[in-house]
């Protein structure tokens, strides 16, 4: 009886051992998973930062963007040193005068060329610039008898009252240059020999500061 007791108690030892390396084993385990958990919510609230900062970083470079397509629509355009602007050109008025080829080329070495006139506006614009002088402007029918204007060789729309009364006349067959006629007040075809100043065009460029463009807040010119 009392052997037997004796067992009884081992085995009721050895049980609980089990049961208490089982229970221990338990707990060890879930602070496994709790490690583990507090692990995966570390990367996760990480990448939940990086992705937060990507997103910012992105919707910078898209206002960026917007800015810099807003500068680049109008405002910011602008001319160096001693031309005038109009909308997205930029024109040089001489004080030399040259014929109209001479002209040209020195239009050309301004990285220019003779102007193109394509509104009504300009047209006006130009008329101021040339302050009563007679000055020559990009139109020619020196090719084909046709007036055609020499920076990108497109065929003239005839504007009837950008011409001088009674012009362009091919006076005596030898006027195929165009000049700003100062005593009529408009355009007049005049033998290419002649000198006179001139009047070169070119695209206005964008005068940003690009640091700006980054910056929040509006835009700020140089
Ligand atoms: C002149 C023009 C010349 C020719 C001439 C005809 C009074 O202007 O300069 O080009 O057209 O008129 O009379
Ligand atoms: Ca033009
Ligand atoms: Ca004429």
């Amino acid at each position: 009886m009392e052997c037997s007791s004796m067992a009884g108690t081992t085995s009721f030892r050895v049980l609980a051992t089990i049961l208490l390396l089982a229970i221990a084993g338990r707990c060890y385990s879930q602070q496994m998973d709790h490690i583990q958990l507090s692990r995966i919510a570390a990367a996760i609230e990480n990448l939940t930062q990086v992705e937060q900062a990507q997103a910012v970083a992105s919707e910078k470079v898209a206002s960026g963007i917007m800015k810099m397509l807003t500068l680049m629509a109008t405002d910011h355009l602008v001319c160096e040193r001693g031309w005038f602007k109009l909308r997205s050109s930029c024109y040089f008025i001489s004080k030399d005068t040259s014929t109209w080829e001479g002209s040209r080329q020195k239009c050309i070495a301004l990285n220019s060329d003779l102007v193109k006139i394509t509104h009504d506006d300009e047209y006006s614009f130009l008329r101021d610039l040339a302050k009563g002088h007679n000055t020559y402007i990009g139109l020619s029918d020196l090719q084909e008898g046709t007036f055609r204007w020499v920076a990108d060789g497109t065929v003239h729309q005839i504007v009837e009252s950008w011409w001088g009364k009674d012009q362009p006349d091919d006076y005596e067959g030898g006027e195929d240059c165009v000049h700003y006629r100062s005593s009529n007040d408009g355009l007049n075809d005049i033998a290419c020999d002649k000198k006179f100043r001139y009047i070169c065009e070119k695209p206005a460029h964008l005068g940003w500061n690009f640091a700006s463009v980054l910056d929040e807040g509006t835009p700020t010119e140089k």
